[in-house]
């Protein structure tokens, strides 16, 4: 669907699609004079849009370690993205990756459009590492050890049951998410949140994504990247590849939902974490991709076009998520809706039907009995035909009126 039909279908997305617009635009002219700092900015915007939106609102010092934080950990994801690189060449530098964050003459060309750019001129990127503070470089340092170690196991071997797919997780997300509870702490306003609620922050995120990117990820080229575990998918059918054909759809659906319900094991542990932050610009940072995740899953949950092409929130409810959540009473009421919308689609002929109920019972609970439910505005409400119907002709009249005006100054 076209931008003005997507509006004119949920009119209610327009001001928070206007307000991220301004938004980026003002982000975009607040990029530092200083080359390396020039280059690390312009290129967060470029390879992460609107998260690099709200890195943005964060202090200064965290701000600056984040975005190499999040640019290293890109430039490593570059690496073991890249199909085309053989594994012999591959593990070695993902295993020393740590140490080139500290080269400034250190460079291996590879990935694509802005990866490539982003690997070709990664001097940048290690001379503002060795500007921020030495906690933060430890943080970084340690983090980019031990995923570049978790990532060249994974070279090696296949994710085969769920305890793989936890640990390859871990590896890739998980450690992210123990990295930035230490990067906040070392930032000062933040308790150094448990390793394990860490881990499940990053373990919602990267699970959601390896849901919603099933498609990309097989069809890839040379050699399809496979990350769903053997042990779930192998009650459906017998090759990875066959969920995406016609005659597997029933199956792929149903493995679809479990994946979906794997993830949702998570929430509550990132529910815990998220009441445990302090500083609202922090808190905004985990919150919104959060959000997001859980938006991801409703959408996807039950849906065969995960397996037919790309399946992601529209524009203007990514705005409304970036707009509207700013305190814990948001990401629960977010969560609650989400949940609703999930329980609405599940089938009681899934065979997986019970499990995902009770895991969106247990969500919900946790959320009703924060009490803090009724303090916000649901956002996730389904459209109004009869207010998209005013909004059409309110917007036929205003077209008119401008219209109408703009002839009048042309026979003047
Ligand atoms: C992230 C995470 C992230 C943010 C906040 C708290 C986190 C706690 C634990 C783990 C990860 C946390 O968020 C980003 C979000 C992002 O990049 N969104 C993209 C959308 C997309 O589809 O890629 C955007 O353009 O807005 C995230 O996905 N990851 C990430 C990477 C580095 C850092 Cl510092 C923080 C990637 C991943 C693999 C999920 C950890």
């Amino acid at each position: 669907m076209g931008s003005l039909g997507a509006v004119l279908k949920h009119p209610d997305d327009l001001f928070p699609l206007l307000k991220l617009k301004r938004a980026m635009k003002h982000a975009a002219k607040q990029i530092p004079p200083e080359p390396h700092w020039g280059f690390c900015y312009s290129m967060l915007h470029k390879v992460s849009r609107s998260f690099a939106l709200v890195i943005q609102q964060l202090d200064t010092n965290l701000r600056n370690a984040v975005c190499i934080f999040y640019l290293v950990l890109r430039a490593l994801d570059t690496v073991e993205d890249d199909t085309s690189i053989a594994a012999d060449v591959k593990v070695p530098i993902l295993i020393a990756f740590h140490r080139h964050i500290y080269d400034r003459e250190w460079h291996f060309a590879c990935g694509e459009k802005d990866y490539k750019v982003l690997m070709d001129q990664f001097h940048h990127v290690s001379t503002a590492f060795l500007e921020l503070g030495e906690s933060f470089q430890k943080a970084i340092e340690d983090i980019t050890k031990r995923m570049g170690a978790g990532m060249a196991k994974f070279i090696l071997k296949e994710v085969e049951t769920i305890d793989d797919y936890d640990e390859y997780c871990h590896y890739v997300a998980g450690l992210v998410g123990l990295g930035l509870s230490k990067l906040f702490h070392a930032s000062g306003t933040e308790d150094l949140l448990s390793d394990d609620l860490s881990n499940s922050m990053g373990l919602f995120l990267q699970k959601t994504n390896i849901i919603r990117d099933y498609l990309e990820d097989i069809n890839e080229i040379p050699k399809s990247r496979m990350f769903w575990p053997r042990q779930i998918w192998s009650k459906y059918v017998i090759k990875l590849e066959d969920l995406k054909y016609e005659e597997n759809s029933e199956k792929a659906v149903q493995c679809l939902n479990d994946m979906v319900t794997n993830a949702l094991m998570h929430v509550e542990d990132c529910l815990i974490y998220m009441a445990a932050l302090r500083d609202p610009a922090i808190f905004r940072f985990c919150a919104i991709p959060q959000v997001m995740a859980i938006g991801t899953l409703a959408l996807c949950y039950n849906n065969i076009e995960v397996f037919r092409g790309v399946v992601k929130m529209r524009r203007g409810l990514t705005a409304k998520v970036i707009d509207q959540t700013k305190t814990i009473a948001d990401v629960y009421g977010a969560f609650f809706d989400f949940s609703c919308i999930l329980k609405s689609k599940v089938d009681m002929n899934d065979p997986n039907a019970e499990k995902t109920r009770s895991r969106l019972n247990a969500i919900q609970k946790t959320c009703r009995d924060s009490g803090l439910l009724n303090q916000r505005k649901s956002y996730v409400v389904k459209s109004n035909p009869r207010y998209n119907t005013a909004f059409i002709v309110m917007l036929i009249i205003i077209l008119s009126v401008i219209f109408a005006y703009l002839s009048a100054k042309r026979t003047n």
